[in-house]
């Protein structure tokens, strides 16, 4: 795929590298997700706009009221969009295209789309497994359940990301290189880490080994 924007993968995940459950997120996170709307939404260039590349699945999990998430450029992927129409522009105020491959979404968007200043792909399992191949970074929240005395409240988890690929293609950067990747504007708690409802979680920035 060749590729001008950096393109970048946002994910929170478990130690188990589970994402999800049942087509949704096992967590409520505000805070967390705060961070992922600032990231995906901030640029640099205050004419430029990011892109959000997910699948049909992930696309359906978001809740109607929030999508096509605002002042991003979103890119649906499914199979089943497919034929001649491979970029279908659905709604132009809306800014929401479905692609039948994420590798033709990268294509696009980097031929009919030089006011894209970032690609974020925003899950689920099955895109980001298919994405380890082209994308430059990895914005991965950790998080970890806190520990009780009477019990762990770890979340039921049917999705995964692929270990193997990440530790085998990405290095973990410091804490200091994920706020000077971030664009001024996005909030970093400190040390990057937080806590909430029972959750603790750091976030990273893994980029790829050249
Ligand atoms: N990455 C990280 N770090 N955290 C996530 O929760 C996450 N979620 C997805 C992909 N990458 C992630 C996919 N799931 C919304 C809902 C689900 C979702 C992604 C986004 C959503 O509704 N976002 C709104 C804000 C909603 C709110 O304020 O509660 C947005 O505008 O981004």
């Amino acid at each position: 795929v060749s590729k001008t924007p950096v393109i970048a993968i946002v994910a929170a995940l478990l130690p188990d590298m589970g994402i999800g459950f049942q087509g949704t997120l096992p967590w409520r996170l505000s805070k967390e997700m705060k961070y992922f709307k600032q990231v995906t939404s901030t640029t640099v260039d205050s004419n430029k706009r990011n892109a959000v590349i997910m699948g049909r699945k992930t696309w359906e999990s978001i809740p109607k009221r929030f999508r096509p998430l605002p002042n991003r450029l979103n890119v649906v992927i499914s199979r089943s969009f497919t034929d001649n129409l491979v970029f279908e522009q659905i709604d132009e105020e809306k800014s929401f295209y479905k692609i039948n491959s994420i590798q033709t979404a990268v294509k696009e968007l980097n031929i009919n789309h030089p006011d894209v200043e970032r690609i974020y792909i925003i899950g689920g399992g099955e895109i980001y497994n298919a994405s380890f191949d082209f994308v430059d970074y990895w914005l991965i929240t950790k998080l970890q359940v806190l520990q009780t005395e009477e019990h762990s409240m770890i979340p039921t988890m049917d999705t995964f990301l692929n270990k193997a690929k990440l530790i085998q293609g990405f290095k973990q950067e410091d804490k200091l290189a994920l706020s000077q990747f971030l664009p001024s504007g996005v909030e970093l708690p400190d040390a990057n880490e937080d806590n909430e409802k029972g959750y603790h979680f750091e976030y990273t920035l893994y980029s790829e080994i050249k």
